[in-house]
């Protein structure tokens, strides 16, 4: 249906990948093993089981180490984006992007993440990358942390617990800059930095098996935290120095939480869980924690190391825009432990029985992404930038190669209508990069049938396949949206 231009000039239109989702190549050209080739494929584990398919303990560690085949590990192949980059960037081009979000390994550029000095061909990989989204016309968004975090770094250094890491991060960072500076000008710091209670091990390396109680694993990633935190805000100082005119944002999951009823214990739980979610935003961009979370430290007797100085930089190095993932909202009730539960909510598990559920269980609320919208802009007044927002599916190939996938259709199609709304009730909002543009592998469960893309990818969960790729029902039906700005849906 077609009606008048809805979103802003110049919007920027676009999918996102994550370098350990697509790229394979996880061991060649002098890359480092990172966290994400420790995740293994799990069948035996129920995938709307979110946070147990995503768990990694000592014993995966150790098995990932010596295991003698990648079949169980579909981080390692990705769909070889690595060397089909060219053949990517073409149908995305193609599609009429103006931009493609990705992430740098850092494990490609540090190994172990010690090195005095990077590695030459990792970085030349990525400046070859970038230099082909430049020739095609399709402006990088680049990620510097996508749950890609060196391995030496979690076995050697308990994760982001140690401050050393700052500093190793912020080298890395800098060298990025530095190499990618007349390539690059939009970066994102931290993927989801607020998932570090979801899954610590992908997020800040620690391993939660080696606390003695929950509190003091609990204490360790609040640690983690606020160093990542501080290397945030050192990565945003040293972009601006480094590459005038660029812009540097944050990235958070939005995980809007909405009360079971009008019953004021529902009300209160929900507003919670909304505050507890804003504390990575009020962080990265008012520049200093919420006094509810240093009460909570306070109270709970938790010892946050925080340096002299730590305090003005957090406040002195904010973002210049807010970017998050949205997937599904969440219910609070404060009969949580009676009610039906989904896989899709993350915090407490409750369905919402207004609202339909993938097959992973994640619900679909696209009014909710409208609602997200306008929270963070009344909030904050920056510009937002929606870096994630899909439907994985079990997508069906058809006999004569085609995939017909109208669900992924009306799913995009809600959801743009919502931002537009959204957008017409004053939020500023800089772009969109659908999660994800191409099937790439599950970050959560490590599947390939999780499938997200306009473009399909032939390949299994255990890597059998051609790995060609095919363009989905929904793939000509988003590049009219993007051609016509936003006014044909
Ligand atoms: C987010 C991650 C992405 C992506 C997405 C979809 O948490 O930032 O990397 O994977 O979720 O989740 P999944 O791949 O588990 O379906």
């Amino acid at each position: 249906m077609k009606n008048q231009a809805r979103f802003p000039e110049g919007f920027f239109w676009g999918g996102a990948i994550a370098a350990s989702q697509a790229e394979g190549a996880w061991n060649i050209d002098g890359k480092g093993m990172s966290v994400a080739d420790v995740a293994m494929y799990k069948p035996d584990i129920d995938i709307k089981d979110y946070v147990k398919q995503w768990h990694v303990g000592p014993e995966d560690i150790e098995n990932a180490m010596n295991a003698d085949d990648d079949a169980m590990f579909p981080k390692r192949r990705g769909i070889d984006f690595y060397h089909k980059y060219k053949e990517d960037i073409a149908l995305f081009k193609e599609l009429g992007f103006r931009t493609l979000r990705l992430s740098i390994a850092w494990t490609r550029i540090f190994p172990n993440g010690i090195e005095e000095s990077p590695n030459e061909k990792g970085l030349q990989f990525y400046e070859d990358l970038f230099t082909e989204l430049r020739k095609n016309d399709i402006e990088p968004l680049v990620t510097l942390s996508h749950y890609e975090m060196p391995l030496y770094l979690v076995n050697n250094y308990d994760g982001w617990v140690s401050r050393e890491v700052v500093d190793m991060f912020v080298r890395y960072a800098r060298v990025c800059f530095e190499r990618y500076k007349g390539l690059v000008r939009y970066w994102l710091t931290f993927n989801e930095i607020d998932s570090v209670f979801r899954h610590p091990f992908t997020t800040v390396g620690v391993v939660e098996e080696k606390y003695s109680d929950k509190k003091e694993a609990e204490t360790a990633i609040y640690q983690a935290l606020h160093h990542q935190f501080v290397a945030s805000a050192l990565a945003t100082r040293y972009c601006h120095q480094v590459i005038p005119g660029s812009q540097i944002g944050c990235m958070v999951t939005k995980t809007l939480t909405y009360p079971e009823s009008c019953n004021p214990d529902d009300i209160i739980l929900a507003q919670r869980d909304n505050r507890n979610n804003n504390v990575y935003t009020d962080v990265q961009v008012l520049g200093e924690y919420p006094r509810h979370l240093l009460q909570y430290f306070r109270k709970n007797k938790m010892d946050i190391r925080m340096e002299e100085g730590d305090e003005a930089i957090l406040k002195q190095y904010t973002v210049d825009f807010i970017s998050f993932s949205y997937y599904m909202s969440m219910v609070q009730s404060i009969n949580a432990e009676q009610r039906e539960k989904v896989g899709g909510n993350l915090i407490t598990g409750v369905k919402n029985p207004y609202l339909p559920i993938s097959d992973w269980g994640w619900q679909v609320d696209p009014k909710g992404l409208r609602v997200s919208l306008i929270d963070l802009y009344d909030r904050y007044r920056k510009p937002l930038w929606i870096v994630e927002n899909g439907i994985g599916s079990f997508d069906k190939l058809e006999e004569d190669g085609t995939i017909i996938d109208d669900y992924r259709i009306d799913y995009f199609r809600s959801h743009f209508e919502e931002i537009a709304n959204a957008i017409e009730e004053g939020v500023e909002c800089m772009g969109y990069t659908s999660w994800a543009c191409i099937d790439i592998v599950s970050a959560s469960t490590s599947q390939m049938s999780k499938r997200y893309g306009f473009i399909y990818v032939d390949a299994d969960d255990l890597g059998n396949g051609t790995y060609r790729r095919l363009r989905k029902k929904s793939f000509e039906w988003y590049k009219k949206v993007i051609k016509t700005n936003g006014s044909d849906l």
